[in-house]
């Protein structure tokens, strides 16, 4: 059932072998070229150049001048472009972003926290067990799009990955880095705070010299073994991860010790802001999750060392189908910053149901107004032979890489093409109707999920599937509050103040329901099912409303992709039409669920007569 897929496959089964980007360039270009007959190409090599290249035609043919990464950026670039029927004619470009980071959750007994494409693609209980080849495929993947920093192993660090920063397991760690490192690929290593206690000693106190001397003596080792390390990735105090909280230092002081274990050798220390009370109450109406990030850090700014990041999530909740951008993104002007999003769909329908993302990027980095400096995304990918489970959930693999190196949301559409261009061929017959369907598909999922801000009414654990009160009166911060009257959460100065973590003039459009997009409008309030929509619609009717079209819109997604049948190997084709009919069900699901959750509460029907369950 599930068939080797990507978007190089002109490829073919040859590898590169070669040890440094300048010689995989030079294999790649012959193997790719083999499959472009007519077209000719040179190399060269521009020291100090970096990741930036340009792509130029002379009489000899394509000439691809780049760094010592860039020449490969380049090659790919050249490939790929003549592969979709593009030019790739293209004059000197660098990279927006100087880390292009992917985020893997594997943990060494093979699973992937919130992975849906199968086991890890490094690790078997609890060891490294891998198919080298299938790791240089992935940095060829990677470097195709131009991601070129990958953490290995899942933030919550649990045994034995704590140890990949020790002796014992930093030559399995060095294999992969070497693996990677032809490709432009660095590796960062997710560790545990309490690393210090674990190994003997009484404390993880950051202002402990003997903590200090710890990571110092331990970042020495780990730089004997893979002397390019990117750096290290940290998720302290947060869901019952340790941290420098317990010991009353503040995540300056704890970030900046391991900064300046990693100084001497170049790396860095990257720090994620999902630090928030997983044991809240629900009774208490003043702690709102959301504010959390912003709390913790942006009192903080100018105290973080020069090689620190922080790494944000997109939203100040957690992945939600719509949030609003993380406030933290407009404080903090003197620390680097990386935003995160999320490749795997723990939310978005577990590459079960389509979500092509980057529509919804577009929106948040709209709202965004300026690039943090870094980009993370954690991974869709998994051992599955088409790395992602949905075979078309490689787009977001594929359009996050290119958004990472342009610095910019993308136009979709224009991505998609390529894409499916490159996966499929160049005369797929359905071109348009699969782009039409990876479009549509954002929009499908959030209407018949949660539209208008409104969260966590998702299966608590499993994030699948509709249980509204399934985190209502749990311990995570994540009500929403609905009764006969009213859902949402009134967010501005009136309620909890979040609105007012943003700069003054965004705050002002949030907190007045005239200006807040109609997307986020339950987001920052708590409104009357009355409440009287924009159009005219009450907001029950909305909420009935997006529910039946989003459902619908599953069903179509399920009709088009059965017009696919017979342009695509067989096993493909039935992989996907699976999760459609997986997908079409859930849909109905949500619909049905979440409608009757709302007419029982209101006693409302429908004003066009469709069906709700009581
Ligand atoms: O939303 C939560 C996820 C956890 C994840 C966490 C995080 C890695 O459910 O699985 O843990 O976010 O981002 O740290």
């Amino acid at each position: 059932m599930n068939a080797e897929l990507c978007w190089l496959p002109f490829f073919g089964e040859a590898l590169p072998q070669g040890r440094d980007p300048l010689a995989v360039a030079r294999e790649e270009m012959a193997l790719g070229m083999a499959s472009l007959a007519g077209a000719s190409c040179r190399l060269a090599c521009v020291p100090g150049g970096g990741d930036g290249f340009e792509i130029i035609k002379d009489e000899q043919g394509y000439l691809v001048r780049g760094g010592e990464t860039g020449v490969l950026y380049g090659t790919y670039r050249l490939l790929t472009a003549l592969q979709a029927g593009e030019c790739p004619l293209t004059a000197w470009t660098d990279p927006a972003f100087p880390l292009r980071m992917l985020n893997h959750w594997d943990n060494m007994d093979g699973t992937v926290e919130r992975g849906y494409a199968g086991q890890s693609l490094f690790y078997k209980n609890g060891k490294f067990d891998y198919d080298a080849d299938r790791i240089r495929f992935y940095g060829r993947m990677l470097a195709s799009v131009g991601v070129n920093a990958v953490s290995i192993n899942n933030v919550n660090v649990h045994a034995p990955a704590d140890k990949l920063v020790t002796a014992e397991l930093l030559p399995e760690v060095k294999k992969i880095a070497d693996l990677l490192r032809p490709f432009g690929v660095r590796l960062i290593i997710a560790v545990d705070y309490a690393l210090p206690v674990t190994m003997g000693l009484d404390t993880a106190d950051p202002l402990d010299q003997r903590v200090q001397d710890f990571w110092k003596k331990q970042c020495d080792e780990v730089y004997a073994y893979v002397p390019d390390l990117c750096g290290f990735l940290v998720k302290a105090d947060s869901e019952y991860r340790p941290g420098p909280y317990k010991y009353g230092r503040d995540h300056a002081q704890g970030a900046n010790m391991l900064a300046r274990a990693l100084k001497p050798h170049g790396g860095m220390l990257i720090w994620r802001c999902f630090v928030y009370n997983c044991r809240q109450d629900w009774r208490d109406h003043t702690t709102d999750r959301p504010k959390a990030a912003y709390d913790n850090y942006a009192h903080l700014d100018g105290q973080f060392d020069e090689n620190v990041i922080l790494q944000i999530k997109n939203g100040p909740y957690d992945f939600q189908v719509r949030e609003p951008v993380s406030p933290l993104f407009y404080a903090m002007e003197r620390t680097e910053k990386a935003i995160e999003f999320q490749l795997a769909q723990e939310y978005t329908g577990h590459q079960i149901d389509l979500y092509y993302m980057p529509p919804i990027w577009k929106d948040i980095l709209a709202d965004l107004r300026r690039m943090p400096r870094h980009i993370c995304a954690v991974t869709n990918l998994g051992d599955d032979a088409n790395w992602t489970g949905h075979p078309l959930a490689q787009a977001n693999l594929y359009t996050y890489g290119r958004m990472a190196w342009e610095g910019k949301a993308l136009d979709g559409d224009k991505e998609a093409e390529r894409w499916i261009a490159l996966t499929f061929g160049r005369d797929f017959p359905e071109k348009d109707r699969l782009k039409a369907m990876l479009a549509a598909s954002q929009g499908i999922y959030e209407k018949y999920t949660s539209p208008l801000g409104l969260c966590w009414m998702v299966k608590p654990h499993l994030h699948y599937g509709p249980d509204p009160e399934g985190y209502e009166f749990s311990l995570w911060g994540t009500f929403h509050r609905a009764n006969h009257q009213a859902v949402g959460i009134d967010r501005t100065d009136k309620g909890t103040g979040f609105a007012d973590q943003y700069p003054a003039d965004m705050a002002a459009v949030y907190k007045n329901t005239d200006t807040c997009p109609e997307k986020l409008l339950l987001f920052f309030h708590r409104l009357r099912y009355d409440f009287k929509m924009r159009d005219g619609r009450t907001l029950l009717q909305r909420i009935y409303d997006d529910h039946f079209e989003g459902a619908e819109g599953a069903e179509q997604l399920l009709a088009q992709w059965r017009a696919m049948e017979g342009l695509m190997p067989r096993d493909i084709y039935e992989n996907a039409l699976n999760r459609f009919e997986k997908q079409a069900l859930n849909a109905r699901e949500w619909r049905d669920i979440i409608n009757t959750y709302f007419y029982r509460f209101t006693g409302i029907p429908d004003a066009h007569g469709r069906k709700i369950y009581d």
